[in-house]
């Protein structure tokens, strides 16, 4: 756990990851095999990202961006404290920070005292965050922290003040129902009945909507979900050839899940040397790769609910396909 002070600079380590090696064991000795979503985010996974964002297909990005936009005052006076209390914005799983600018820049320009607190597991992200924030809202305080999600929150409760936390851009779509519930109620914990929660969900909406921003015409969620076989080459010396794997992506309008999936397109043996596994695939195997879970209001209702939560504001876009939920 790392609390940096707003100006200093940090060297990345170097990334050693015995969980990669760790979850992909396991995940690929399953009957049904599955990768993590979570390790998609290497440099260039970090980049196809940004070019996802940017495709006509891919809505929530730019949904969310919007109402963001439509609804700033709204949405900083729910989370901004009456009185003059310290108020800390953490942010958890911060990105480029685009959509947090719009709510960063309301606060400031409406005289609010805040500390900005992005917090990520990677350094990297932080370092790039806290440098393009200084440079563009010199104004802003910023305290950013290296650590896990809780135990971030766990630190800071320890402060005297309110506190807002920021989960934005739908990354709660990734867990799993009964891991989505656990992570809530974990949240729920170090807060207070004087602390908030913004969290983005992304709507139900027409089935070929939501498929299509997930199968995009140009092959970059292709090229996104392969590149996780390309980093499993790179960083656990395997030899997936990715001239036969296929991107594959379903909608389940019933449980509200799109599941990503690499397919085996023929029977192949894999290895992965440095973690001395030999893995093998029949002709169509999938290996699951990303559930990204869509929400209606009466879910989100049922979530709060069970994680203790109030919903103090339900803020959507003309269409309702997206929406930022108060909670307190
Ligand atoms: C970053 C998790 C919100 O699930 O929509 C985009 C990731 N995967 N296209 C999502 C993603 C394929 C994205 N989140």
């Amino acid at each position: 756990l790392l609390v940096k002070s707003p100006t200093t600079a940090t060297t990345a380590p170097p990334t050693p990851s015995p969980t990669l090696a760790e979850h992909v064991r396991e995940g690929l000795r399953k009957t049904f095999k599955t990768l993590s979503s979570m390790y998609f985010y290497d440099d260039e996974g970090s980049r196809l990202f940004q070019e996802i964002m940017a495709l006509p297909e891919y809505y929530p990005t730019r949904t969310e961006y919007g109402l963001l936009l439509e609804h700033a005052a709204a949405i900083c006076d729910a989370l901004r404290p009456a009185t003059g209390e310290p108020f800390y914005l953490l942010e958890l799983g911060a990105g480029d920070g685009l959509k947090t600018k719009i709510l960063l820049r309301h606060l400031l320009d409406t005289g609010a005292h805040f500390t900005y607190v992005p917090v990520d597991i990677s350094t990297a992200a932080l370092d790039g965050l806290s440098a393009t924030l200084q440079a563009e809202l010199p104004g802003l305080a910023v305290e950013p922290v290296v650590a896990d999600y809780a135990d971030a929150l766990t630190l800071m409760a320890s402060r005297p003040g309110r506190k807002a936390v920021l989960f934005l851009g739908s990354n709660i779509g990734n867990f799993l129902p009964n891991e989505r519930q656990a992570f809530l109620r974990r949240l729920r914990q170090p807060l207070t009945s004087d602390d908030r929660l913004l969290i983005g969900f992304d709507l139900q909406k027409d089935p070929r909507r939501i498929r299509a921003a997930y199968d995009d015409t140009q092959g970059i969620t292709a090229e996104f979900n392969l590149n996780l076989l390309r980093r499993l080459n790179r960083e656990l010396a395997a030899d997936f050839d990715l001239a036969s794997w296929q991107h594959y992506t379903d909608y389940d309008p019933l449980t509200g899940a799109v599941r990503s999936f690499l397919v085996s397109t023929k029977a192949q043996t894999v290895h992965l040397a440095a973690i001395s596994e030999t893995v093998e695939f029949a002709a169509w195997e999938m290996i699951h790769t990303e559930n990204s879970y869509k929400f209606t209001r009466s879910l989100i209702d049922a979530l709060a609910a069970d994680a203790g939560f109030t919903m103090q504001g339900f803020f959507t876009d003309a269409q309702d396909f997206f929406s930022d939920v108060i909670l307190m």
